[in-house]
């Protein structure tokens, strides 16, 4: 793994309904973020944060289905430049949400390196929606959707037009709460999900293997998505939209270590952290240490 680390701050709200979540990157930063990395002999670059803007409006736009679809076309559009910049330079990214929208920005820059970029989207939910199937109008649950070429062309045609990934080199980690839409999605496009279902019949440890062995034949680079809804909210209480019976701590955390582990990986980002809703630091905290492990800390 590349041992210098480039942070970005990507603190947008607006594509989801409660605010806070661009406290996000502060927190997970305040949790001790770069003194943890800088312990594993990673040279850490924290470049501050993408100045994005939250004005946010509760409405939906009726003949699109989407709230704030002009704002987080612009954040994202900011987003990609920046984490253009930070990849460019030879740097790791680490993206630190903000909302899960952020991954439309920080997909769309990364695909320029790739020829096959793997994705790896460790999450509850699917966001595989469009304004087509969306039950909310909220653009963090189409972000993936987006990413491979789904939805408005204001945010799958940023550094791009549409499709920035293939389905077949995306995998989903974790997910327990998918709309119909997305279901039918995701038999179209065969994309490779791993429910709970999944996850507690053959257990944490087949399921990564079995991702990272499908994702090593096919892809070039593989960015993990790391929705902190994706863990069991006993852990990550300090997100938006909590879904019971999630993966443990310790089963994240091995998920992350086998990552760390394969070699594989090229990017990541921590999305849906909102210090507003969480008990203490406590969720900023645990993502510090899904971080750190991805990284490579080890116990002892
Ligand atoms: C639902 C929707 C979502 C994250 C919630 C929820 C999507 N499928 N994504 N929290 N991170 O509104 O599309
Ligand atoms: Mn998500
Ligand atoms: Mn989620
Ligand atoms: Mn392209």
């Amino acid at each position: 793994m590349n041992s210098r680390i480039g942070i970005l701050g990507a603190p947008i709200t607006v594509a989801q309904p409660i605010d806070g979540v661009d406290l996000g990157p502060q927190s997970i930063r305040y949790a001790g973020l770069v003194d943890r990395l800088a312990d594993l002999n990673l040279a850490i670059s924290d470049y501050g944060d993408v100045p994005v803007t939250n004005e946010r409006s509760h409405h939906v736009d009726p003949k699109t289905n989407l709230r704030n679809l002009p704002i987080i076309a612009k954040n994202n559009q900011l987003i990609a430049d920046y984490v253009y910049d930070v990849k460019k330079k030879g740097d790791f990214p680490l993206v630190l949400g903000g909302d899960h929208s952020i991954a439309i920005g920080t997909i769309a820059a990364l695909h320029h390196f790739y020829k096959n970029l793997g994705v790896i989207w460790f999450d509850a939910h699917a966001d595989l929606n469009s304004g087509d199937t969306s039950p909310s109008g909220n653009i963090h649950g189409m972000s993936l959707a987006v990413s491979l070429g789904i939805g408005h062309d204001q945010l799958t045609d940023i550094h791009g037009k549409r499709a920035k990934i293939k389905p077949e080199n995306t995998v989903i980690i974790g997910a327990r709460s998918v709309d119909q839409g997305e279901r039918e999605l995701i038999q179209d496009l065969g994309i490779k999900v791993y429910t709970m279902h999944d996850l507690e019949k053959y257990g944490i440890t087949h399921v990564m293997e079995d991702a990272i062995g499908y994702l090593h034949e096919r892809v070039d680079g593989i960015h993990l998505s790391l929705d902190v809804d994706g863990i069991d909210p006993t852990y990550t209480p300090g997100t938006g939209t909590p879904v019971s019976g999630g993966p443990t701590y310790r089963e994240t955390h091995l998920a992350m270590s086998m990552l760390y582990d394969a070699q594989l990986l090229t990017s990541m980002e921590v999305v849906e952290v909102n210090p507003l809703l969480d008990q203490g630091n406590k969720t900023a905290e645990i993502a510090n240490d899904m971080i750190a492990a991805f990284f490579g800390e080890k116990y002892c």
